[in-house]
């Protein structure tokens, strides 16, 4: 069996999805998904100006002997583009894999460790009672666990994840488009002072069983970070996520002395290597690659076993900023990893996506079942994907109130 051509597509209903489809000569062929939030045009152009040609000729079954071959052989090693780049070409070929076994992918690893897998939404408001409104609309369509983020009074309202007054819960994902990026104003004394009466809040409201996630994407200190920990262990989070920024790895160690809280940190992490030390500290309590950006399912699997070993759970991120190819790569591993946590969820369901990316997988009552379909159980329509043209988008950035450039 021979791999024939592969193509690389751009474009998708209001995200620019990085489409790679692998065509064999047995007719069969795999997608994968270099989709790099806001940088979408270097994961294709890595794959069409340096991949492609060195994947005509070989055989798609041997998927670790290629993923070596393009992560050793590139020399300059690791990196998000790369990684991206790799992780598509391995997700088609797993793909290819399974459709020649006539297998749903998750049967390839292992089979199912459970039905359903728990997933969450986002929940975010411009104020506490737009967030209370958000959240009670996911209660109300059965969702079991949502990710909160509210506007804080005094700070204006475009901080990370907020959507504006009246915005729907979906706007704030698609505010990033523009030739330059949109600067935000962050002020952490205020963040840390309000946050612990949101949780209250919901709590009183939604009661014990909500799983409740925040993310505080990289914004704090260690020390800040131990402390507001401290202040918000009696709301029973089921994790915070990103409390600090993740170089420094070591400061972890300050928050783990001080708090309980579950800690779920690796959305930007594209290798193992990157996150060994944290799971074999056990610093961490939930790993958050994603098969895009880490170098597909057969490099994402090596950090899940490892994290196994080391009570860390998985989270694998989800924004929306993957297409429901590298989601479907995430749910087959979710329904089989016995280490398995959670799943970050974004219905990107609107007609258009369904129409592009058509699949038979389910989320019903909070929980993700996979279809049995052969592979991952997605396809792609080529003849819409001429539809949509790429439109240039930058992730915000943040300052401080007197100026100064802070994590977004
Ligand atoms: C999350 C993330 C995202 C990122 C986005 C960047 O937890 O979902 O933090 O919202 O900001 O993926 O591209
Ligand atoms: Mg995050």
């Amino acid at each position: 069996m021979k791999i024939t051509d592969a193509k690389v597509f751009i474009g998708g209903p209001k995200k620019n999805y990085v489409t790679l489809k692998i065509m064999t000569d047995q007719g069969i062929y795999g997608l994968g998904d270099a989709t790099l939030n806001n940088r979408e045009t270097l994961t294709a152009a890595y794959l069409k100006d340096y991949l492609v040609q060195c994947l005509i000729g070989k055989d798609p079954r041997q998927s670790e002997d290629i993923w070596q071959y393009f992560y050793r052989g590139a020399y300059f090693r690791r990196g998000p583009i790369a990684m991206a780049a790799f992780g598509a070409i391995d997700m088609a070929l797993w793909d290819i894999k399974a459709k020649i076994a006539g297998l749903p992918l998750y049967q390839l690893f292992g089979g199912k460790s459970r039905e359903g897998a728990l997933v969450y939404a986002h929940a975010t408001g411009a104020d506490l009672a737009h967030l209370l409104d958000s959240i009670a609309n996911y209660v109300e369509q059965g969702y079991k666990a949502v990710r909160v983020q509210c506007g804080i009074p005094g700070m204006p309202q475009e901080s990370y994840g907020v959507s504006s007054k009246g915005a729907t819960d979906k706007d704030f994902i698609t505010s990033f488009t523009g030739s330059v990026p949109k600067e935000e104003i962050w002020d952490t004394d205020k963040y840390v002072r309000y946050m612990p009466t949101v949780f209250e809040r919901i709590r009183e409201r939604f009661g014990d069983d909500l799983k409740i996630l925040h993310d505080v994407h990289h914004r704090l200190l260690p020390r800040e970070a131990a402390a507001f920990a401290k202040t918000i262990e009696p709301f029973n989070l089921f994790w915070l996520e990103d409390p600090t920024p993740a170089e420094d790895q070591a400061s972890l160690r300050l928050l783990r002395q001080h708090s309980t809280i579950p800690i779920a940190i690796g959305e930007v992490f594209n290798s193992i290597y990157d996150c060994h030390q944290l799971i074999q500290q056990e610093l961490i309590d939930f790993i958050r690659v994603a098969v895009t950006y880490a170098g597909g399912i057969t490099h994402v699997k090596r950090i899940v076993d490892l994290a196994g070993l080391h009570h860390v759970r998985t989270g694998f991120h989800g924004a929306p900023s993957h297409s429901p190819i590298s989601m479907a790569a995430q749910h087959h591993l979710n329904v089989w990893a016995p280490n398995f946590g959670i799943q970050e969820y974004l219905v990107l369901g609107t007609p258009e996506c369904d129409a592009l990316f058509p699949s038979e997988h389910k989320l019903e009552d909070g929980l993700f079942y996979v279809s049995d379909a052969p592979g991952l159980g997605v396809d792609f329509d080529e003849a819409l994907a001429g539809q949509y043209e790429y439109e240039q988008g930058f992730h915000p950035v943040t300052r401080l109130a007197d100026g100064t450039v802070w994590n977004y």
